[in-house]
């Protein structure tokens, strides 16, 4: 028998299955694709207008960064999820068991259905452009955050179980409370004494493990006046959860005035607040 004989054959023995089976909307896909826009339009609107209300205010350019990422990627990722719930939304709802008949038996799956060339093509080709963005994008970012600038200035930052240190090389100050003057680059040089503790600026956008033995580098640069949180993003023991403490970031005048006070000579200030310009 050759090859089109039996297709036929098995054409004709599935036949009276299929003819009992899922009718198939002829206006399915219409629908889904009407859905898909409006899930879209929620969509974007809520990468919109969400952020605004759920992250902390920004207090550098690499939170706002970070911030705009989170837009940027969810409206990207709008379209591909709205198609997936329209899929499933108008599956739940056109396919549903309906009226009286309880006692039926659900009706038999659809028909498989078969590898569509253009399909393939089209999802293949979205994920890769999409996949190839959110990459650029990213490297973007993060040579634009680590991209070390001519005024920064270095800060120690020292995790244990529970509190955070930090320290001003050259002046001899150490402090729980992170003051940090504005409109500087700084440097953070992140280490632990015990366990592995993350340090976590929130307001300044920025992340990064501290390791013992290791010494990590990040770098935010102060644009805002005010005070942010500075929390511990990495379960580190019984008193995690309070291993916290605020940041300020205060005119220069007042950090080389508060320096001062914390028994910096005035030749070391000025050094410290001079290195890297
Ligand atoms: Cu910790």
């Amino acid at each position: 028998m050759s090859y089109e004989e039996k297709r036929d054959e098995i054409a004709e023995e599935v036949k009276p299955i299929v003819a009992h089976t899922m009718p198939f909307h002829k206006k399915a896909p219409a629908k889904v694709v009407y859905i898909t826009i409006v899930f879209t339009i929620i969509g974007v609107l809520l990468a919109l207008f969400l952020p605004t209300h759920m992250f902390p205010f920004s207090m550098s350019p690499e939170m706002h960064d970070a911030v705009l990422t989170f837009v940027v990627f969810t409206i990207a990722a709008a379209p591909v999820a709205a198609l997936v719930y329209a899929i499933a939304a108008y599956s739940l709802i056109a396919w549903r068991k309906k009226g009286a008949n309880n006692n039926e038996e659900p009706p038999e799956d659809g028909a498989p259905s078969h590898g569509s060339g253009l399909i393939t093509s089209l999802w293949i080709g979205t994920s890769v452009v999409l996949v190839l963005f959110l990459l650029v994008w990213g490297m973007a970012e993060l040579s634009a955050e680590t991209a070390q600038q001519s005024n920064a200035i270095q800060v120690n930052v020292t995790g244990q179980q529970w509190m955070w240190t930090f320290s001003y090389p050259g002046t001899g100050v150490t402090t729980h409370n992170l003051i940090l003057p504005e409109g500087r680059q700084i440097d953070f040089n992140v280490t632990s004494m015990d366990v592995t503790h993350g340090f976590w600026p929130v307001e300044m956008g920025v992340q990064i493990d501290a390791n013992p033995n290791v010494i990590d580098h990040i770098a935010a640069t102060t644009n805002r006046l005010g005070s942010f949180d500075v929390r511990c993003s990495q379960i580190c023991g019984l008193y995690h959860a309070y291993m916290q403490t605020k940041g300020t970031v205060v005119t220069n005048a007042q950090f080389a005035t508060w320096l001062a006070s914390q028994g910096a000579s005035s030749s070391s200030i000025q050094s410290y607040a001079l290195s890297g310009k």
